[in-house]
């Protein structure tokens, strides 16, 4: 039985990716950070699943790391644990380098020396892009981060490849583009507009607030990137690979969308701009080529924008209709 280490198994791509490699058949151990009340949604329904391990520690403490990859010996590690919010990185930023740059030296350190031969994904983003240097953004194109957290994944991109290349770990970093789900953050524009549009159908709102309608995104569904995680340490070298549907939307896009699907007649009517969501560096348009990781991985995504806006406002029109 292979073992896997998930860093991040809480937030929504660590639960997605836990539940792939569960049906995989894979021992996994995920780590989690102790917090005042226990924070398990996300993975509540595999808790009882005799091959899920938990394990607590956290980014910023080396030892609780090392130990547990000393105990653990895994197969695999999947460095998703981040400060991911790209907002809260200009009120915290130097939280945002400890966790999201710093954490992921920690990370290494600890394969480095508790199991070296170990194979380790680096969460990496296309946040490294931001202001682009060229459209679409593959591989080799230049980052231009806009953001504290941007910044911070530049950093964890290039200390990934830095002992990749001066140890000899296999370790390799996945760019990938904005991907969603119903398991999303509240926080993220895709969740806050399906949860926002499906409580104004219902009644139990009156208006969505947003920042900019005009920035525009790559939007994939996070079920369908784990599996591109995975197999990039299924591979013979380690190699960087982006991963992106090739399709851009704007916020305004998503929003028409969710009304349609919630049967808003007009969108105008519920949503408004407040200031406060602007960021004081935005980026503007991300559109991926990930014709690397087809060619070489086999990886397409399976969903589209349409099924997507669907999939989550259906299931927060599901989930809101309980508070009626
Ligand atoms: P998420 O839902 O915000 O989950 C973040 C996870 O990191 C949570 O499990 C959180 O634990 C954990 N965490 C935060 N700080 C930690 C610390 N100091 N020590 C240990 N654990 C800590 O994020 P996500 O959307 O699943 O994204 C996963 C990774 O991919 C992140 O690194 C993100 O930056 C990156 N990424 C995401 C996207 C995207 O579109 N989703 C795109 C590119 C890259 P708690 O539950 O305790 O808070
Ligand atoms: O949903 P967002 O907060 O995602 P963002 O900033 O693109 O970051 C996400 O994707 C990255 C990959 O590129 C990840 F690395 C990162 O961890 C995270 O998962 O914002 C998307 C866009 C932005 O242009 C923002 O200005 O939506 C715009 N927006 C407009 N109104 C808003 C809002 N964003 C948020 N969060 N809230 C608003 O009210």
């Amino acid at each position: 039985m292979k073992k896997a280490f998930i860093t991040g198994i809480t937030g929504q791509d660590g639960s997605y990716l836990a539940e792939f490699l569960l049906d995989k058949g894979y021992e996994v151990h995920g780590l989690t950070r102790r917090t005042s009340t226990q924070n398990f949604n996300r993975i509540d329904h595999i808790i009882d699943n005799p091959n899920l391990h938990l394990v607590s520690g956290d980014l910023i403490d080396q030892h609780s790391l090392t130990q547990a990859l000393r105990d653990i010996k895994p197969d695999e590690v999947y460095n998703l644990a981040a400060q991911s919010f790209v907002q809260t990185s200009w009120e915290q930023p130097v939280l945002t380098g400890e966790f999201t740059a710093i954490g992921v030296t920690r990370m290494l350190e600890a394969v480095k020396l508790a199991c070296p031969e170990t194979k380790f994904y680096q969460a990496s983003s296309s946040e490294m892009f931001g202001k682009v240097q060229e459209v679409p953004q593959n591989e080799k194109t230049p980052f231009y981060p806009r953001s504290p957290y941007g910044v911070a994944k530049v950093y964890g991109h290039w200390i990934t490849v830095n002992y990749r290349e001066s140890f000899n770990i296999f370790a390799v970093s996945g760019l990938l583009f904005n991907h969603e789900s119903p398991r999303r953050g509240l926080e993220f524009v895709t969740r806050k507009i399906s949860h926002g549009i499906a409580r104004v159908k219902l009644g139990l709102q009156d208006k969505v607030y947003l920042g900019n309608l005009d920035s525009k995104r790559d939007w994939g569904f996070a079920g369908d990137y784990v599996e591109a995680m995975w197999l990039m340490l299924q591979q013979d070298k380690p190699e960087d690979f982006v991963i992106a549907t090739g399709q851009t939307h704007s916020v305004k896009d998503f929003l028409v969308k969710a009304c349609e699907v919630a049967g808003i007649d007009n969108w105008q009517k519920v949503v408004e701009v407040d200031p406060q969501y602007m960021r004081p560096a935005e980026v503007d348009l991300l559109i991926g080529d990930a014709s690397k990781a087809k060619k070489k991985l086999g990886w397409e995504p399976k969903t589209s924008f349409d099924e997507l806006v669907k999939m989550m406002v259906e299931a927060d029109l599901a989930e809101q209709s309980k508070n009626k």
